[in-house]
């Protein structure tokens, strides 16, 4: 039986995670669409042969601003639920999509609900950065950013594109697909771990994911962690005003 590796694809809607899925399949089976309409947290699989391993691949979601007043957090917190619960075995590498530009609070919160919470730091990960056909130097994206970027742990940091009909501009660039689509399998063949980092099940972790969720449909957190509640004791008793105590708890959760 063919090695077989899982790879869950995180970004948020319109970011290129389907254009990227199309790229390393090598012909067009997700959806590429410009609509602002997302679903949260739904998940997709593909599953394509690279180098004699079978790659599963997994087009989500995650969290993002923009289902604020569409989505209730709860249904979010529930999809997370169902994700952990059919992916429990977990996956050998994150890719984290974004387009070129900012980095966003709903991409940090991604990141430390992915990465950090649901496997516990323990899946490697790295970053696509999607939308630099124009870019004259291959990377500055990611020099101009390096000090964002420690704080991510990322393996690697590939910038492409994966843009298709690209018009006039089709033949400058078809070859920078083409040395997208090999940078990205040269990463995940190089940054997958040879085992599953299954989905964490310990319930701090799970506290802090709500939590995250919560984050990012602006509701305030559930959850204080037993240290926090410590934390805030002590500058209690050291007379510490609540207020100051309460932002300060805000702050570190
Ligand atoms: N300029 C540019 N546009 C791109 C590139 N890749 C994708 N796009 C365009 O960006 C839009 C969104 O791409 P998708 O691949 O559908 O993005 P997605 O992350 O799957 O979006 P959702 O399925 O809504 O979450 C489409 O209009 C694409 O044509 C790129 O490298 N450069
Ligand atoms: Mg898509």
């Amino acid at each position: 039986m063919a090695h077989s590796k899982w790879i869950l694809i995180v970004g948020s809607t319109g970011e290129g995670k389907s254009s990227l899925i199309n790229l390393l399949m090598g012909r067009e089976v997700a959806n590429v669409n410009d609509s602002a309409d997302g679903v949260t947290m739904d998940c997709q699989e593909y599953v394509t042969k690279h180098a004699e391993t079978e790659y599963h691949l997994y087009d989500t979601i995650g969290l993002h601003e923009a289902d604020g007043g569409k989505v209730p957090h709860k249904n979010a917190i529930e999809k997370l639920v169902a994700f952990a619960k059919s992916h429990s075995e977990g996956f050998n590498l994150i890719i984290f999509v974004m387009a070129k530009g900012r980095i966003r609070h709903d991409f940090e919160q991604n990141h430390l609900l992915f990465h950090d919470t649901i496997f516990c730091s323990q899946a490697p990960s790295i970053l696509y950065v999607n939308g630099c056909e124009f870019e004259k130097q291959t990377g500055k994206w990611v020099t101009e950013n390096a000090e964002r970027l420690k704080s991510f742990q990322f393996k690697d940091v590939v910038c492409g594109t994966t843009m298709k009909h690209a018009g006039e501009f089709e033949e400058r660039i078809a070859p920078k697909r083409e040395e997208t689509r090999t940078a990205i399998w040269n990463a995940i063949d190089q940054f997958s771990a040879a085992k599953r980092a299954p989905i964490t099940r310990y319930l701090k972790w799970w506290q802090k994911a709500i939590n995250i969720v919560l984050n990012v449909f602006g509701q305030p957190p559930l959850f204080q962690t037993e240290e926090m509640n410590k934390f805030a004791e002590i500058l209690r008793k050291k007379g510490v005003r609540e207020d100051v105590i309460k932002e300060l708890v805000k702050t570190l959760q």
